[in-house]
């Protein structure tokens, strides 16, 4: 089994109820279990500013799926949620990204792990303290030294 930690993100279609259901659907993956659930936090659109906020959480995962049976996995709940991807960082019913995956460096076309963006982000690394606040995201920083360094204005905890 392998630890695995999953980002939850929705502002379209009720986007609290998007990721409640989201989490008890990774929670029913086959081979999965869903170890820890952060918080819910409801964050500012970052990239792309004229749309609704988010919803964001994280997930950790124990799971004999590898990462890119886990990553299928996630697109077809994204794809059951009804996301449609018409723009960048544009609005959508359901966004799960795979943060990292213990033990494992990945990239190609479909995949690269650790996930390159999260560092800078604080709607990821919130929630993903809320679980994981001693994990290494580099060789020197944990997600709680890296979350220090970081602008939370705009993430207000809400569930
Ligand atoms: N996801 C994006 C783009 N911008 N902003 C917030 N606050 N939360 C997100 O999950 C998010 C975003 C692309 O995946
Ligand atoms: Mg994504
Ligand atoms: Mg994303």
């Amino acid at each position: 089994m392998t630890l695995a930690y999953v980002a939850l993100g929705s502002n379209m279609d009720d986007p609290v109820q998007q990721v409640l259901t989201a989490m008890d659907a990774l929670a029913g993956l086959p081979h999965t279990r869903l170890l820890q659930r952060s918080h819910l936090y409801r964050t500012r659109p970052w990239g792309y500013a004229a749309q609704p906020d988010f919803i964001n959480a994280a997930v950790a995962l124990d799971t004999r799926l590898g990462p890119r049976a886990l990553l299928d996995s996630l697109l077809e709940l994204e794809r059951r949620a009804g996301r449609e991807r018409s723009r960048a960082n544009g609005p959508r019913t359901l966004d799960l990204d795979l943060l990292h995956v213990d033990g494992v460096q990945c990239h190609d076309a479909h995949l690269t792990l650790p996930h390159p963006r999260m560092l800078e982000r604080a709607f990821v690394l919130l929630p993903l303290h809320d679980i994981a606040p001693t994990l290494a995201l580099t060789a020197t920083r944990t997600v709680a030294q890296q979350l220090a360094s970081l602008d939370l204005a705009g993430c207000e905890r809400i569930m």
